[in-house]
């Protein structure tokens, strides 16, 4: 399908217009939020100094514990009544940070997910068959309106019950699916044991999102289920799925519904703004959001930003994929390493299997790092060669080598039917 005028606005015009949108935005926070009166207050500022999208920076920055203090409502900004919906986001800690939609707010996100579906080549007429959890989480009733507003035929299956799955898109021939990365390849080995080839399944698109996927997990998923692996990318604090996604036509990089989210990248260490074209903290503030709108979100995801035109016609900026965020930043014994650079050296490797647990821990107050990889199933080189490689890159690439390194037989390694993947364990603390 065709881009939506928007998507390929003029880039002046849609400057106009997220200027326009974000003075109205900080004139709403303001009036209705106590937390952003009196931070705005305490600088000294009124929304009277915000002409555009040029005076951003001035404005305070907004942080997860800003939700977790303002617990439950109090960012909200309209009267209970106004309240349509409610979606929560549970972290690994403490209380759920709780999002709020009003019914405009739930008419813009079947929007911008609609736009998304339609960006990874998801037809109206089409059926896609949706694998998030439906509940508090965003991702399955977030997909499944989108899916609705683009025209599509959806079958809320919801996160697990993977058999299930298989036979249902199967005897319904679902075009699309949508699921989490690590899950995309639970199906395969599911589809495999239940005697199906996966690549002969009816879907044709994957679409994954709410965890990171690095790009040889996304051959793998390619490659396994012969389909086109589209990104999609979002948050609850800002809406859910849908803040961006993939075009199936360039699949490089993330497009951003900018008339709606105005994106920054940021130094995570100094929150300043980085060159264009840098790496750095993704900063989403919110146009139009009437319930909860949200000023400069610290996301801790780490990304770049790119303006370059697309082959898709869109014009709207992409955003890298997101492998890593800033938090999950592992320093052992002093060297800094993210998760996501080990599985790209890891993965690339002959043998290796996408599954993989890291497990850190103190021995005699020193850090130590064990490294769990599942072998392929039909491993055909000794274990030996196998872990000798692994060893040799990681050390060449990363200046890193695990204090243990394990290698277990394919299945070892514990999977998840619903939830995202968890990968690190630190046992540290
Ligand atoms: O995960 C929303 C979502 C649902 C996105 C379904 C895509 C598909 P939260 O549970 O609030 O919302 O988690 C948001 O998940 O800050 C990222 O760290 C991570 N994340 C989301 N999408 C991606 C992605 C949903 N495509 C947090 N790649 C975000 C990497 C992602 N990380």
């Amino acid at each position: 399908m065709e881009p939506k005028p928007v998507e390929a606005s003029d880039r002046e015009e849609l400057r106009e217009l997220q200027s326009e949108r974000l003075r109205e935005t900080v004139a709403h926070a303001y009036e209705n939020v106590p937390f952003y009166r009196e931070t705005l207050d305490e600088m000294g500022l009124s929304p009277d100094d915000i002409d555009g999208v040029e005076d951003i920076t001035k404005l305070p920055m907004t942080r997860k514990e800003d939700f977790r203090d303002e617990y439950p409502d109090g960012l909200f900004a309209v009267d209970d009544e106004e309240v349509a919906r409610i979606h929560a986001s549970s972290g690994t800690t403490g209380k759920p940070k709780i999002v709020s939609y009003t019914d405009d707010d739930l008419d813009v996100w079947s929007e911008v997910v609609a736009r998304s579906l339609a960006a990874s080549g998801a037809e109206e007429g089409g059926t896609v068959q949706n694998a998030y959890g439906y509940g508090l989480f965003t991702g399955g009733l977030g997909l499944h309106y989108g899916v609705e507003e683009l025209g599509a035929t959806v079958i809320p299956v919801g996160s697990g019950g993977t058999q299930r799955q298989v036979e249902l898109m199967t005897d319904l021939e679902s075009d699309v699916f949508t699921c989490t990365p690590s899950y995309a390849l639970y199906l395969a080995e599911t589809a495999e044991e239940m005697g199906y080839d996966p690549r002969e399944l009816p879907i044709s698109t994957i679409i994954f999102g709410a965890e990171p996927c690095t790009d040889p997990m996304r051959e793998e998923i390619e490659e396994r289920l012969d389909v086109d692996g589209i990104d999609i990318y979002g948050l609850s604090e800002i809406i859910g799925p849908g803040v961006s996604c993939e075009c199936h036509e360039a699949q490089n990089g993330l497009h951003i519904w900018e008339d709606h989210f105005y994106p920054e990248v940021v130094d995570p260490r100094t929150g300043e703004p980085v060159e264009e074209g840098e790496e750095g903290e993704l900063v989403l503030t919110t146009l139009t959001k009437e319930a909860l709108p949200v000023l400069r979100y610290r996301t801790g995801d780490l990304t770049t930003l790119n303006y370059e035109e697309c082959e898709c016609g869109r014009t709207m900026v992409r955003m890298d994929n997101v492998t890593g965020r800033a938090d999950d930043l592992l320093i052992v014994r002093g060297v800094n390493l993210y998760p996501s650079e080990i599985e790209h050296v890891v993965l690339d490797i002959d043998g290796v299997a996408p599954h993989y647990r890291i497990d850190l821990d103190k021995e005699n107050n020193l850090d130590v790092m064990e490294l769990t990889i599942e072998c392929e199933e039909d491993l055909d080189r000794s274990k030996q060669s196998l872990e000798k490689e692994i060893a040799e890159r990681l050390s060449n690439v990363l200046q890193f080598t695990p204090d243990e390194l394990n290698l277990v037989d394919h299945g070892e390694i514990g999977r998840s039917e619903v939830g995202k993947v968890q990968r690190v364990y630190d046992h540290r603390n």
